[in-house]
């Protein structure tokens, strides 16, 4: 019993490599899950959406307002450097979009640079982490200067996107089709 209790324990380890359990913020209900097997961008972006939790869409964190940045990088990180969902690839330098979530394709509007960053060092970084040599401080990093540049990241969970008031009309629409063929089919 102790052995495959164990065994079952190893095996789990084994599938979640460095995961630490998400964590609920309560100003938003969201949840955050540092995972610190270091990664590139491209990687990290890719396991943050292929993640889901209790239901929820997983997305490489985008950080909007300094106490989301504290609870991220400081409670939900522990000070570790993390990539988070943004990045001006393919776009001009220092256009920062947040590139998934129910942020995707919109403009920074809160950020949290260290002193001489973003500049692009080095041949070129694109993506944004955060805990560059201080608590929550952001730095550009990464590619195509340094495509092998890796660290930990943070998966951030919400619920999808409340559906457009038009979805709601059709939808509320298809209901009332459907309860009006129920009482035609019991008259
Ligand atoms: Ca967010
Ligand atoms: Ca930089």
């Amino acid at each position: 019993m102790m052995r495959s209790l164990l065994a079952l324990t190893l095996g789990l380890s084994t599938l979640s490599p460095a995961m630490a359990a998400p964590v609920k913020w309560d100003d938003n209900g969201h949840w955050y899950e540092f995972v610190a097997t270091p990664v590139t961008w491209q990687e990290a972006f890719d396991a943050a959406n292929a993640a889901s939790y209790l239901g929820m869409q997983g997305y490489l964190a985008t950080v909007t307002s300094a106490a989301e940045n504290s609870f991220v990088s400081s409670s939900v990180a522990g000070g570790s450097l993390a990539w988070l969902g943004g990045s001006d690839s393919g776009a001009g330098i220092n256009e920062w979009t947040w590139r998934n979530g129910p942020e995707a394709g919109q403009a920074f509007t809160y950020t949290n640079w260290n002193s001489i960053e973003p500049n692009n060092c080095c041949g070129g970084e694109d993506y944004v982490h955060t805990n560059w040599s201080g608590p929550g401080l952001w730095n550009d990093h990464g590619g195509p200067g340094n495509p092998g540049q890796a660290n930990g990241y943070v998966i951030e969970y919400s619920m999808a996107p409340v559906p457009e008031p038009q979805t709601y009309a059709l939808l509320l629409a298809g209901l009332g089709l459907v309860s009006l063929a129920t009482r035609r089919r019991k008259s």
